[in-house]
């Protein structure tokens, strides 16, 4: 059988995570349209009857020089430099940028197989598409600039669209074609090997993102205090005490939004969601509070990221 982690690496919103989601089958990764959503690695995995596929989502590549993008982009390469294969998601609306061409340079000092997913293709049918670029010129571009090193059998490019899932089998084919023969590493029902605690801090993180704009995306991190797990099976119950860390006293205010109105949406969301996920009851108690800088505390920015 076919066996291989694939990672994958991208601009900060190609849609990365969207396409684990899309091929596992499951809500693996969070998403939003806020880019740099992601912070982890989280592995999402596929099993058919050609073998397993281990995807490994990776925080987008992106350049700045504040210090959490600086960690983001530290374990994104780090990731990459590690890599069987490489699942590299370009969004086809967008110029390829200073930052494709870094990470275009980045892929290809490597020598590990690379199959391109140029994500977004049901753009192309909105009323005004980015005429600028076409999906040849813009696949032309990416196969040249790849081919500095690799050889043109160990790069394939395919249009996708990790929203409706047009193109994700031929996306899969070109995977289990590079992959190499090996042991099956997860059981076949397995989809993520996410623990409950960051799992839920994540969902949690999706719905703040989801209703906040500009800075307070990326002031927030989520940080669970307690969780229990109550009675025996069958009727266990989760408890959960979270809260969302902002920044500023500013940004606690807006979380909490006018007589507590929106941390109350972003609780109710998370719990329909984790209910969906776990097969038994959660009650959360979800709070906000500050912590001035911790975008600029080493250590925590460490623990944040290497959790998963
Ligand atoms: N139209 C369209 N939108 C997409 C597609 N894939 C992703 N998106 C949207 O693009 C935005 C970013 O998607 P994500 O999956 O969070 O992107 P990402 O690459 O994981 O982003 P980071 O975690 O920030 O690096 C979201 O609003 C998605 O809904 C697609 O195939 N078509
Ligand atoms: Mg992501």
């Amino acid at each position: 059988m076919k066996s291989s982690f694939v990672t994958l690496a991208g601009r900060p919103s190609s849609g990365k995570s969207t396409l684990i989601n899309q091929i596992c089958g499951h809500k693996v990764s969070i998403v939003s349209r806020t880019p740099q959503t992601t912070r982890n690695i989280i592995r999402g995995v596929y099993t058919e009857s050609r073998g397993q596929l281990v995807f490994q989502d990776t925080p987008g590549y992106h350049l700045s020089d504040k210090k959490l993008n600086v960690e983001l982009k530290q374990i994104t390469e780090t990731a990459v430099d590690d890599a069987e294969l490489i699942l590299y998601v370009v969004d086809c609306m967008r110029e390829p940028g200073e930052e494709e061409k870094k990470i275009l340079e980045y892929l290809s000092a490597g020598n590990t197989r690379i199959v391109v997913a140029l994500n977004k293709t049901d753009s192309l049918e909105l009323p005004e598409p980015n005429k600028s670029i076409t999906l040849e010129s813009l696949g032309n571009f990416l196969r040249k600039n790849l081919k500095k090193i690799h050889r043109e059998r160990d790069v394939a490019v395919v249009n996708v669209s990790a929203r409706t899932g047009e193109g994700v089998k031929e996306l899969l084919d070109a995977m289990f074609e590079f992959a190499p023969e090996g042991e099956q590493m997860y059981p076949d029902d397995i989809y993520t090997d996410q623990d409950v605690s960051f799992r839920i801090s994540e969902i949690i993180r999706e719905k703040a993102i989801n209703r906040t704009r500009e800075e307070v995306p990326h002031s927030m991190y989520v940080e669970i205090a307690d969780i229990e797990m109550n009675g025996t099976p069958p009727d266990e119950q989760l408890w959960v005490r979270a809260f969302l860390v902002v920044e500023s006293e500013s940004q606690k205010g807006i979380l909490i939004g006018s007589a507590g109105e929106k941390i109350r949406a972003i609780k109710a969301a998370a719990k329909r969601e984790i209910k969906g996920i776990f097969p038994y009851p959660v009650t959360l108690d979800l709070r906000v509070k500050v912590n001035k800088n911790w975008r600029k505390k080493g250590n925590l920015l460490k623990g944040l990221i290497n959790q998963g």
